[in-house]
């Protein structure tokens, strides 16, 4: 006897194509114009206030950064689907879901300033930065299972690269999550690459998204460049999960424009004309033309709308390098005594008051 004992599949999912049309039939009833515009304005911001850490970081005034151009859209549309209640997980590249989620600028600055004052607020409902690749997983099915547990109500967005999805981690935490059914989101940031590893060498699966379907749960494909696309795909998912305890494995196509971090020099691996072909793709572009060509947005919107978000951004970099660390920290946390070798050094330090903020600016 042979039968077929199952057939998987996975939708792929657009909303507003690169030409900034909206395909009615899959737009979401409660995005409007006026959410739209807030949605701009909102990736604009995200773009803006990466372009300036960028910036920072190449003039010596931040330590790393791992940017996000050409990611807005999956970003803020994922972030702008959650509930109040809800987590998020994040790995090292979610800025702007911090941002739309309202972490305030100048404590993320202090972070990528190298201060371990840059640290969440109590009561910011994520967890913090995770640079170990795909070691957040694990993690975000074991806060689910907590909000399941708890009764909360609440679920739990947890990001994860195409790289990720490699990792022993990603497939235990999709396994727990489906074994346990619990409120999780798993956001695929498929960028087509992990530092000089292309999507073609991470795996042979036509789609990442389907490997949900070996945990027992539903895999999704979605242009990362639509934001309406992510927003809607990521809210029906939360609110299966909240409803039903139903996780859910998304996969975002979108593309790393820039660097991996800034330690990285993709010049060196990756073909120019590839960048080229995804700039059309441009997931702020689009909306862009939504917004001109239903007479919505026009230069002068634009400018006002730039020169407000610079200035915010400015008072956030003001206000973050205005920030004197306590030298102390730096001998803190690395032995649950100070030994008196390092009690030396910080005794040095102290006389020659080498950390304070003033002095190296002066060099
Ligand atoms: C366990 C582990 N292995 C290797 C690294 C080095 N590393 C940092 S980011 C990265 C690639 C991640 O690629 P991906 O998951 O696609 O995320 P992306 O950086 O593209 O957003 C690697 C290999 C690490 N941080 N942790
Ligand atoms: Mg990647």
């Amino acid at each position: 006897m042979q039968k077929r004992v199952f057939d998987g599949s996975v939708d792929y999912i657009q909303v507003m194509d690169e030409n900034g049309n909206i395909d009615a039939a899959l737009a979401p009833s409660d995005i409007n114009d006026q959410k739209i515009i807030e949605l701009y304005k909102l990736m604009s911001f995200a773009r803006a206030l990466d372009a300036k850490a960028l910036s920072l970081q190449r003039q010596g005034r931040a330590v790393t950064y791992a940017p996000l151009v050409g990611q807005e859209a999956e970003q803020v549309g994922s972030a702008y689907a959650m509930g109040k209640d809800d987590y998020f997980v994040p790995n090292f590249r979610q800025h702007a879901v911090f941002m739309v989620r309202g972490f305030p600028l100048d404590i993320g600055l202090l972070y990528w300033r190298g201060f371990e004052e840059g640290v969440l607020p109590k009561g910011f409902k994520s967890l913090a930065v995770c640079v170990p690749v795909a070691t957040q997983m694990p993690h975000a099915a074991g806060l689910a299972y907590a909000m399941k547990f708890k009764k909360t109500g609440a679920a739990v967005v947890a990001y994860v690269g195409d790289g990720g999805t490699s990792e022993g981690d990603f497939y235990e935490a999709i396994n727990f999550a489906g074994v346990t059914k619990v409120p999780l989101v798993a956001i695929i940031e498929n960028n087509q690459w992990a530092i000089s590893v292309p999507r073609n060498q991470q795996s042979a699966a036509p789609t990442l998204a389907q490997k949900a379907i070996a945990a027992g749960i539903q895999g999704v494909q979605v242009d990362g460049n639509d934001v309406i696309g992510v927003y809607k795909v990521v809210k029906d998912a939360l609110e299966k999960a909240r409803t039903t305890n139903t996780p859910t494995v998304i996969e975002v196509l979108t593309y790393r424009m820039s660097l991996h971090t800034t330690a990285d020099d993709p010049t060196k691996y990756r073909p120019d004309k590839e960048v080229e072909l995804w700039k059309p793709r441009d997931p702020i572009a689009r909306v862009r033309k939504y917004l001109v060509k239903k007479g919505l947005w026009d230069e002068k919107k634009e400018q006002e709308m730039a020169d407000a978000q610079l200035k915010q951004i400015d008072d956030a970099v003001e206000k973050a390098e205005k920030f004197t660390p306590d030298p102390r920290t730096i001998f803190e946390h690395v032995y649950s005594f100070i030994p008196q070798t390092l009690q030396d050094e910080y005794d040095a330090a102290v006389a020659a008051n080498f950390w304070q903020p003033k002095q190296q600016e002066q060099e």
